[in-house]
């Protein structure tokens, strides 16, 4: 596994019609890397289609040219080049994989420790915190010149993939292409009020109704809970994608351990969202409920009332900070 800008470039000014696929769910570091690769394609005279399986999220929908993504139609290409971006093996292509059968050649940029190198021509560091920082290697080595619409879609996969260059993968090379980027002309002050500050009306009343249930419970009250009903989601005009994040209000509390969120689906179940500070972990107390995720962030969805399921998972959550 390794970067490989040079094989990708040459691919590229081989070819005439290049397709380039961002990942499922896409994020800020994915839709920042086929947008700029797109205007940099663009300016050295390609033909460029963008493709994602799911829509561009709306705090998004402001970067240029995004407009121009869509899931491939019937009678797609072909293509002479199919380049994924952000995209850590094909399952997370989605329906996209079925642009490879009219595609001449396959080649990738990613940065996934995992990535199986699944394309033709792969270009893939693992220890890169953003896609999009290879991105701007690969636009270096085509000759193509920074612009500042350029800018502002890789400062945003940049940014978006470091927690706003706070996560401990936010490397010196972020910081150096921030460099060229502000060189270029990127309006930061407004690209950051857009991606980290603005909020929606129907999450901050959700979240106003979350801030309210919150108590703290456990052994030295080390646990943040907050629960949100049905109601609560209908007062808000809110959805369950408004809830996500909410629950870190609870982690980053003073003398918080653990934080819990758990909030009524309209499917009827409960769904639970589990936080924990390193060292303490809570992927073990979700999988005892079927529950799945990471050792600091996991879910769980189960049946039963908000207040009985949320005093079951409580119950194990406490008796971990016990054990500690
Ligand atoms: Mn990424």
């Amino acid at each position: 596994m390794k970067r490989n800008p040079e094989a990708v470039a040459e691919a590229i000014r081989e070819a005439r019609s290049i397709a380039i696929v961002s990942h499922v769910n896409p994020d800020g570091d994915t839709i920042g890397c086929a947008a700029a690769m797109r205007l940099g394609l663009l300016s050295i005279g390609k033909e460029v289609a963008l493709f994602c399986e799911d829509p561009v999220p709306d705090n998004l929908a402001f970067l240029p040219g995004v407009c121009m993504f869509r899931t491939p139609g019937e009678n797609e290409g072909p293509f002479d080049l199919l380049l994924s971006v952000d995209v850590s093996d094909t399952g997370r292509m989605g329906t996209c994989e079925a642009l490879r059968k009219v595609s001449r050649k396959t080649a990738q940029i990613d940065h996934h420790g995992t990535n199986p190198e699944f394309m033709e021509i792969n270009s893939v560091d693992g220890n890169a915190p953003a896609a999009c920082l290879l991105v701007r290697e690969q636009l270096k080595v085509l000759g193509v010149e920074l612009t500042e619409d350029i800018a502002k879609c890789l400062y945003t996969g940049i940014s978006t993939d470091t927690g706003n260059f706070a996560f401990s993968t936010t490397s010196s090379e972020c910081f150096e292409v921030m460099s060229e980027l502000m060189q270029a002309g990127l309006p930061l002050a407004e690209l950051n009020r857009m991606l980290f500050r603005v909020k929606s009306r129907p999450h901050i009343k959700l979240l106003g109704r979350a801030l309210e249930s919150l108590t703290f419970r456990g052994y030295g009250q080390q646990i943040a809970v907050m629960k949100l009903t049905q109601k609560d989601f209908e007062d808000s005009g809110a959805t369950g994608q408004h809830a996500d994040t909410i629950v870190n209000y609870g982690l980053d509390t003073t003398g918080t351990t653990m934080a819990l969120l758990a909030r009524e689906a309209p499917c009827g179940m409960i769904k639970m969202s589990l936080r924990a500070k390193e060292p303490a972990r809570v992927d073990d107390v979700a999988q005892i409920f079927s529950g799945g995720g990471h050792e600091q962030a996991a879910g769980i969805t189960m049946q039963g009332t908000l207040e009985e399921a949320t005093e079951r998972v409580l119950a194990e959550m406490e008796r971990k900070i016990k054990a500690e």
